[in-house]
């Protein structure tokens, strides 16, 4: 039987104190906003699963297609001993690279990283039971903080899958790329995907899907709120809008009121008004060109070794060293 370990960082008070944080700062700013982390509690997470099967959704697809044909590449290269991933860590993406690291001979420890302790706790049972042979170290944390330490041995592959990098601001992306380098050791490696920028059609149809299942997910964000802060947000009032802004190159999910509104928050002290057509932005979803990312993983000190797309060049992943 393999070794587990979950190592909590963050208890259910931290997370609920966090969220009151944000709903207080976000939801009284002049355009309001809420962290996109906030969607993904469990119903949120299945939504967002269920988001990755509807057709006009591509990014799950065509990025597990290049780790596919890419994972044994990615062992070779890095020689990992352990695989670090930041969020999730269960779904075929993370099986693609165990299996690589695994049939390479070199991998000994798997560190998945999620702020829900639920979603990890089953991640860590299903990886360790069908990888005997693996070390697995479950870490409860908020990858959005700064990271103090990994656990595991050098050279360490550092995964963040997905797309999520395209959930940060431009400056938090930098500060997140620093801190991903600041506790990596020379030598060690950063796996990063990222949704390449390309015509608004076929972005705007990926957030904003026929079946309205993306729009189910968006307004599962004011669940959250009344499920944690007791709050009284009627989600039906509440209008999907998948919005493609030109300048930032990113996708922009926003809740637009359909009605004037008074909504109480008990839990974060707060009563909100919202006029008529008054939105809340809930996710921006940034879309990249291949010199950017470059670029910004050169800022913090990582040297792009290797850059893969899908063969409609629509989703990229890149693999970069640590360097001195
Ligand atoms: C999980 C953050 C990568 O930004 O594409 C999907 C989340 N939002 N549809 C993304 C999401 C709306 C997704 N990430």
């Amino acid at each position: 039987m393999s070794e587990v370990r979950i190592d909590v960082h963050r208890d259910a008070t931290e997370v609920t104190q966090a969220l009151r944080r944000d709903v207080r700062e976000g939801l009284t700013a002049d355009v309001k906003w809420l962290p996109s982390k906030w969607l993904y509690d469990a119903r949120g997470s299945e939504l967002f699963d269920r988001i990755t099967t509807v057709p006009e959704y591509y990014p799950t697809r065509a990025e597990r297609a290049i780790l596919r044909s890419a994972a044994p590449e990615i062992a070779e290269v890095t020689g990992m001993r352990t695989l670090v991933e930041l969020g999730s860590g269960s779904g075929e993406k993370t099986r693609l690279l165990l299996d690589a690291g695994t049939e390479h001979g070199s991998l000994r420890r798997f560190v998945p990283l999620d702020v829900s302790a639920s979603a990890l706790s089953a991640s860590v049972d299903a990886i360790a039971s069908e990888y005997p042979a693996l070390r697995v170290d479950g870490v409860v944390a908020d990858f959005t903080e700064p990271l103090d330490s990994l656990p595991g041995t050098a050279p360490r592959l550092v995964a963040f899958l997905g797309g999520t990098i395209g959930n940060f601001l431009p400056a938090e992306r930098a500060k997140f790329f620093s801190s991903v380098r600041s506790v990596l050791g020379e030598g060690e490696w950063f796996l990063l995907g990222t949704d390449l920028v390309k015509d608004a059609g076929t972005l705007v149809a990926a957030y904003d899907d026929a079946e309205g299942v993306t729009a189910e997910f968006n307004r599962n964000v004011l669940r959250v709120l009344n499920d944690r802060l007791g709050a009284d947000f009627d989600p039906a009032a509440f209008e999907h809008v998948a919005h493609w802004d030109d300048r930032h190159e990113w996708i922009e999910m926003r809740l637009r009121a359909l009605r004037p509104m008074t909504v109480t928050i008990p839990g974060a002290g707060l009563t909100v008004r919202f006029a008529e057509g008054e939105y809340v932005r809930t996710e921006i979803s940034a879309k990249f060109r291949p010199d950017a990312v470059r670029a910004e993983l050169a800022d913090a000190g990582f040297t792009l070794r290797h850059w893969w797309t899908d063969p409609e060049g629509r989703f990229a992943v890149s693999l970069s060293e640590a360097r001195a």
